[in-house]
């Protein structure tokens, strides 16, 4: 079955896995201590970016945060570039200058994601604007955190999108936390961010960001709208991350999360949850897992194998 004739249960499982085998393979070879730079992995997070992946056209903008390689690959990034970008190399998607935290891929809208969170988040609505002076009719989605809504920009970005209607999707991934501290340490439990964002006059609705099939559904919708002029919407994805904040391992045990939290959201798994609701072709499964593990070690060799930037050119390109 060619990818053209796949099912979109099939299109949705294979981005999220192929999503989930990268970062595996990330968490997996961290300790080798060849990725120098820290990694925010979103195993557990990936139905909303393979949501993203079955909707978004080439021509339509993304950015993302600390938290983006599932962004840059749903978005149709480069692998073996995104991995170069992680082990510091010349033939990385920032020739090596930014790490995992500052991944852009232009050439497919993918335009950068950013350690300081929120920066993001005014880049995207810039973009939306540009699309609306050009009369495009593409949308620009912005990636965000929950506790990225806690920044002040983001005000500003939502009520200037709302303002002049502009073509921008804010998926905002709320996995609860920030770092640490979960939201109901950080804002009072009546607030809710999709209040927040309609308050604003930004249109928003909840789906359950573990569920790839409602995910793509809303998705789905929300671009439509937004193509057709209905102007800027946001997505508050209910999700979790599994592994730690940053970096490659397991952290329950520093007790942060509730009692149970983690046990409960391993079983909605959202790879599990859809293949236990789905009917999926045991072949199909085991060539597009192996055709994904073949494309992982090519990426990884062809980042060991590019050369580190040259020292030289160390002050190109920084602008301050
Ligand atoms: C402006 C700014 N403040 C604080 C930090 C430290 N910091 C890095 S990630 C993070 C948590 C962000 O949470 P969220 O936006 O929900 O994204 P998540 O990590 O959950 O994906 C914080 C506070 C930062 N990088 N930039």
């Amino acid at each position: 079955m060619t990818t053209a004739e796949s099912s979109t249960d099939q299109r949705l499982l294979a981005s999220m896995l192929r999503i989930r085998m990268v970062e595996q393979t990330i968490a997996d070879r961290y300790s080798e201590q060849e990725m120098r730079c820290p990694v925010h992995l979103s195993i557990g997070q990936e139905a909303p970016a393979a949501a993203m992946s079955l909707v978004a056209e080439p021509a339509d903008y993304a950015v993302s945060t600390h938290r983006g390689h599932a962004h840059y690959l749903a978005k149709g990034g480069d692998l073996s570039r995104m991995i170069a970008e992680i082990y510091g190399k010349v033939g990385g998607c920032s020739r090596g200058r930014g790490g995992s935290m500052h991944l852009a891929d232009p050439s497919v809208g993918f335009m950068g994601t950013s350690a300081i969170v929120g920066n993001s988040i005014p880049v995207g609505v810039g973009l939306g604007m540009a699309l609306q002076i050009k009369a495009q009719p593409n949308v620009s989605f912005v990636f965000l955190g929950d506790g990225a809504t806690e920044e002040g920009v983001f005000y500003e970005s939502a009520n200037f999108a709302a303002l002049r209607k502009l073509p921008v999707i804010f998926m905002c991934e709320n996995n609860q936390y920030s770092v640490y501290s979960n939201l109901e340490e950080r804002q009072p439990a009546s607030r809710r961010i999709v209040e927040v964002a309609r308050a604003l006059g930004v249109p928003a609705l909840e789906v359950d960001g573990n569920d790839a099939r409602a995910s793509h559904v809303t998705v789905a919708n929300v671009v439509a709208q937004t193509r057709a002029g209905a102007g800027p919407a946001l997505i508050e994805f209910e999700t979790h991350r599994l592994r730690e904040h940053c970096g490659p391992n397991w952290d329950d045990e520093l007790g942060y999360r509730k009692p149970g939290e983690l046990a409960s959201w391993l079983k909605r798994d959202p790879i599990k949850a859809l293949l236990d609701s789905g009917t999926f072709d045991p072949e199909w499964i085991e060539s597009t897992t192996a055709d994904i593990r073949t494309e992982i070690d090519a990426a990884f060799r062809f980042a060991k194998n590019s050369p580190y930037p040259d020292p030289a050119e160390l002050a190109e390109d920084v602008y301050a």
